[in-house]
Parts: structure tokens; C-alpha cells; sequence
């Protein structure tokens, strides 16, 4: 048993919010966000929180595919901002998009999400047990920010994406490589809560901000000592080369990590997908909204026998590659 991709989709809040006007709300600068980062837009949300997102996205993937909600077997949802630590996010969306009472689970890696999603949703799928299965990652990231720390807030977005999973007999995975290392979860954390009962009051001694704090430098060496060793195991574990890969599609963090891994595989920028520049870090979601926005731009197809490498890096630290062949 296998699964195919039948459709993707995105939904993003419609306030898509410049750099010029960022630094209307703090002190930064078009200039300073664009030459480190290759951003220049985010959007942001203004009463919608992440299921809301997710239940939009999850609606244009069903249209698009013309597949009832009723026949969906499972929801998974990549987040790091969830509305509520219970009900997950996934259980919001089976009922904002009318589907039967099935499986629904959220999945916490940050930015690797939606790669870790996609690895056990094409598991669930290979079971045979479901017809179709939907794989989202959806963020509100702007809630999750300090916004007073502009070395952090200018570089998120908020937005969804995700897939629908059909059963067929073909794999979707040709190669997989996902890993977490605890021991460097200080480099990206967010939403800190500290234990508070009778036997211990919280008594102010814990981190009390619950922001989140990234080691931007940190995480930007980290990953690009090891995303390109993930990306060499993925496509070398497919009995592949680099080059053979029609399209990378990495987590969209920063323009510059782009460069250095392209060049750290000798491979041109121009197999790296880039749309950082129109929505910031969109952390989970920024993988399945690159491919919506390629797909709807043509620049790939489903069916197509296109072999894709997907691969997301961040806070746990996380990081996980999938190939696959569209
Ligand atoms: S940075 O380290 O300050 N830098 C690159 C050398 C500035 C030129 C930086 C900046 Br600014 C923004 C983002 C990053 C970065 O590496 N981010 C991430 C990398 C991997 C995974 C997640 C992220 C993230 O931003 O969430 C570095």
C-alpha cells in the first residue's frame, strides 16, 4: 500500500503586513529585515487563531480535490501554536470542516512539523486501513512572538498549508531521514509553562517569558552543518543523486541558509524554492504553502513523476527530510 499527493493548499490571514510598516511599530528597518533574511512581507492575523487557518486551508485542499470532508480518514496538524494545549488543533478542524468523527491529532516539531507529519500520515496511509488522509501545518506565529524583541518578531508569518493523501498503491516516500536532539532545545523555545500547584506555587524563580527566544546564529551554524547531511542521507538513501532532484523545497527560515546549503551541495540556488521573501517564517506551514504556491504557479504538477526533496530544521532542535515523487 501506498499514497499520493491529490491536492494541496494554503490560506494565509489576508493583513500581509511590509517591513516599512513593521518598523512603523518598531525600531528596524526594510533594509536590516531584507539583507539578512530575504523577507519582505508576513502576514498576520487579526481575529483567527491557528485552527481557523487550518480549517480555511483545509477547505480550498478539499474543493480543489472534490473529495468530501466525509471521507477523510485522519487529520494530522504540524503546529507549535495551537490554540489550546487540549482540544488539539486537529480536532478543531475534523469539526470546522464537517469531517466524520476519525482520527485527529496535532504533532509538535516546530519547524520540521510538517515533515514529520507528512512521514506519519504516509505510514497511516500505507496501513491500507484509510482512503484519504489530510496532513496540515498551521501557524499564528505573530502570538507566539515577543513583540517588543525586533531581533525575533520581524521574521514570522502566520499562515496555513497542507495536503490531501489518497490510498494507491505506489509509495509517496522513496527515502526518509528525521531526527531530534533535546540537548540544544535552549537554541529555539516558545510558550514555556512553569509547574504551579499546592506542593510548589510558581514563585517568580522559573523564566517567567514565555516568548519565544531563538539563538538565531546558533540555529543558523546548526543547520548548516546539518541540513546537508540529512539532504545527502535522503536523496543517497534512494539510491539517488543530488542533482537527480527535480526541486528542494526547504523550510522557509532565512534566504541566506538557502545560499549556504545550495552551495554546501554544490547544487544551483535555483533547485532550492524560495518564498520567504512574500511570507516570513511560517514555521510548520511554510513547507505545504511553498508547494501550494508552486503548484498553483505551475511550476510543478501533480502526477507529474517529479522527484521532490522536503525538509524542515528548528526548534527541538528538529530536523527531518523526506523525498518524494509527485
Ligand atoms: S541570524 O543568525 O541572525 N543571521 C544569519 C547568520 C543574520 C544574518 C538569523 C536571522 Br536574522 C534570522 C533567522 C535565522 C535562522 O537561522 N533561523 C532559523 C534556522 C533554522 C530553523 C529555524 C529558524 C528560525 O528562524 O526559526 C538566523
Amino acid at each position: 500500500m501506498g499514497a499520493k499527493i491529490i491536492a494541496a493548499g494554503k490560506y494565509v490571514p489576508d493583513q500581509s503586513i511590509s517591513n516599512d510598516q513593521l518598523a512603523e511599530w518598531m525600531d528596524t528597518s526594510d533594509e536590516w529585515i531584507r539583507s539578512r533574511t530575504g523577507i519582505e512581507y508576513r502576514n498576520i492575523s487579526t481575529d483567527e487563531n491557528t485552527s481557523d487557518l487550518c480549517i480555511q486551508a483545509a477547505l480550498s485542499i478539499l474543493n480543489k480535490a472534490a473529495v468530501a470532508p466525509e471521507k477523510l480518514g485522519f487529520i494530522i496538524v504540524a503546529t507549535m501554536t495551537p490554540d489550546y494545549h487540549s482540544p488539539s488543533v486537529a480536532a478543531l478542524v475534523q469539526h470546522g470542516v464537517g469531517a466524520g468523527p476519525v482520527m485527529a491529532f496535532d504533532i509538535s516539531a516546530a519547524c520540521s512539523g510538517f515533515v514529520y507529519a507528512l512521514s506519519v500520515g504516509e505510514k497511516l496511509m500505507d496501513s491500507g486501513q484509510y482512503e484519504y488522509g489530510l496532513v496540515l501545518g498551521g501557524e499564528t506565529m505573530s502570538k507566539a512572538v515577543d513583540w517588543e524583541d525586533r531581533s525575533t518578531a520581524v521574521l514570522f508569518g502566520d499562515g496555513a498549508g497542507g495536503v490531501l493523501l489518497q490510498k494507491t498503491d505506489t509509495s509517496l516516500s522513496l527515502a526518509e531521514d528525521l531526527h531530534a536532539d533535546g540537548g540544544q532545545s535552549d537554541a529555539l523555545t516558545s510558550g514555556f509553562t512553569q509547574v504551579d500547584n499546592p506542593l510548589k506555587p510558581a514563585d517568580g524563580s522559573d523564566p517567567a517569558n514565555q516568548a519565544l527566544t531563538m539563538d538565531g546564529r546558533g540555529i543558523f551554524n546548526f543547520v548548516s552543518r546539518t541540513v546537508p547531511n540529512s539532504l545527502r542521507a535522503t536523496v543517497e538513501g534512494a539510491g539517488m543523486q543530488l542533482e537527480e532532484v527535480d526541486h528542494y523545497l526547504l523550510h522557509q527560515a532565512n534566504q541566506r541558509l538557502l545560499k549556504v546549503v545550495a552551495k554546501k551541495l554544490s547544487l544551483p540556488i535555483s533547485k532550492f524554492a524560495t518564498n520567504i521573501r512574500y511570507y516570513g517564517n511560517t514555521s510548520a506551514a511554510s513547507i505545504p504553502i511553498l508547494l501550494a504556491d508552486m503548484l498553483e504557479a505551475k511550476e510543478l504538477e501533480l502526477g507529474s513523476g517529479k522527484k521532490i526533496v522536503i525538509s524542515g530544521f528548528g526548534g527541538g532542535l528538529t530536523w527531518g527530510s523526506m523525498l518524494i515523487q509527485l
